[in-house]
């Protein structure tokens, strides 16, 4: 009987009842039928890195979400609520935060059942605490009460599997931008990036906030205000220390343009990505405020003309490009890009793709054309405990379809090990983060 991996007794590899033990020594071929089974093992044993949250290190306080009532009033739940509800969203959005989860709750998982990704999310992260799924939230809300911060922050990271995440941080947010002023401590697990919307895509409505912190623009671009807003970045880079910038674009988004946001794009946030040796994250595809009234759930989706996307790859092969779209129809065009481009690494399943039926379709794609050279997902989690469903949910569906992609592989004459199974999984979901943010050359 071949010698088991040194780090693992037979029942801590949890072994099924007559799994061929010999597949567990690194170099020796799987068999057809237990190739599945190895590839959960490998899912269930890495710990990820998630790479696009809007969640907060501890220091960031009041910033970070967390608990049931914010998990039952995630916004993908508030624009299902008005599905079953007739209430307005003017009359939802004067109740409390409690009045609307008890709302929320009745309507999505006691009148009806909780059968969509995002209901279904919220069950699974009750389940996970052995909380009631079903019935009063008073259980759960003393629960959540009960738990300290830093303790339910490793907790919840272990529940899903994942070592770090990264954040959105905004310079320009009101709330958020004191907090770094004042010297918010970092976290180890919890990755800063420079979020760029409110200079990108709302100057008309910032510029007379740089101005009042004494940096000399204008509204229209003019002066000094190119070499200002630099100014800008590059102190907020020292502050935060980002991994990356990002920005979230419209489906209309257009390169080359004369405009302020590509002269932005191109004069200020470019160069200093290249200096600092950081990516930018342009995720395309937004139609904002479809529906105004349902707030941040109001937003839509648009295909985009990716010729924008390709002129920038080919105009600044210098810079990284993270890049994940909102539409599924730009899905195939994107995987093609990446085989054009090394500096375009496509990331996740965003937003109303991240259902199975649609993460299925994009990886499988991405596994047959890019290789284990892209990053399968992200979890864009607004509320702390939402990275243990969507974890899950991505192991669930990652495991067959790697587990297929081996199959193939080892059909085809080459037999598939625990090594191999090891080694991509840990590239797709570590390693091309931390190769691409230059954390590891
Ligand atoms: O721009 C973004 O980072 C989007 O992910 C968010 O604005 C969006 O509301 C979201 O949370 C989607 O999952
Ligand atoms: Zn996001």
């Amino acid at each position: 009987m071949a010698a088991l991996n040194d780090n693992f007794s037979k029942a801590e590899l949890r072994i099924p009842a007559g799994f061929d033990i010999s597949c567990y020594v690194n170099s020796s071929a799987i068999p057809a039928d237990q190739i599945r089974a190895a590839v959960e093992h490998e899912l269930n044993t890495t710990q990820f890195i998630d790479i696009h949250t809007h969640l907060f290190q501890p220091s960031l306080g009041s910033m970070g979400l967390w608990g049931i009532d914010e998990l039952i009033t995630y916004h993908y739940l508030e624009a299902e609520l008005f599905r079953f509800n007739p209430i307005t969203p003017v009359e939802y959005f004067s109740l409390t935060k409690r009045q609307k989860a008890d709302l929320i709750w009745k309507t999505l998982f006691i009148e009806n059942a909780p059968i969509s990704e995002a209901t279904r999310g919220v069950v699974a992260v009750l389940n996970a605490f052995g909380l009631p799924t079903s019935g009063a939230l008073t259980e759960a809300r003393a629960f959540f009460e009960s738990r300290t911060l830093e303790t339910h922050i490793k907790e919840v990271f272990r529940l899903a599997g994942i070592s770090e995440v990264v954040m959105t941080n905004d310079p320009l947010d009101p709330d958020e931008a004191p907090m770094w002023e004042k010297g918010a401590a970092g976290d180890p697990q919890f990755h800063p990036v420079l979020r760029l919307d409110r200079i990108l895509n709302k100057w008309a409505q910032h510029w007379e906030v740089l101005r009042s912190q004494g940096y000399d623009v204008q509204e229209d671009g003019g002066g000094k205000t190119m070499a200002e807003v630099r100014r800008f970045l590059g102190y907020w880079s020292n502050l935060m220390k980002p991994v990356y910038m990002a920005v979230s674009l419209p489906d209309t988004f257009a390169y080359p343009e004369d405009s302020l946001r590509v002269k932005f794009l191109t004069q200020c946030v470019l160069p200093i990505c290249r200096e600092r040796a950081i990516p930018l994250s342009v995720m395309i595809g937004v139609r904002y405020l479809v529906n105004p009234a349902l707030k941040l759930a109001g937003d839509g989706v648009g295909k985009s003309d990716l010729r924008a996307l390709e002129r920038l790859l080919l105009d600044f092969p210098e810079n990284r490009f993270f890049t994940s779209l909102l539409s599924r129809e730009n899905q195939h065009e994107l995987t093609t890009y990446a085989r054009k481009f090394a500096n375009l690494m496509p990331f996740g399943c965003w937003w109303f793709l991240n259902n199975p039926s649609v993460v299925e379709e994009m990886t499988r794609i991405r596994l047959e054309m890019l290789g284990t050279s892209f990053i399968p997902q992200h979890s864009d989690a607004r509320v702390l405990e939402q990275v243990i469903y969507k974890w899950r949910n991505t192991r669930r569906t990652m495991a067959p379809i790697l587990a297929n992609t081996y199959q193939l592989m080892s059909e085809d004459g080459r037999p598939v090990t625990r090594e191999d199974i090891r080694h991509d999984i840990n590239r797709l979901f570590r390693e091309n983060f931390d190769t691409f943010t230059r954390r590891t050359v």
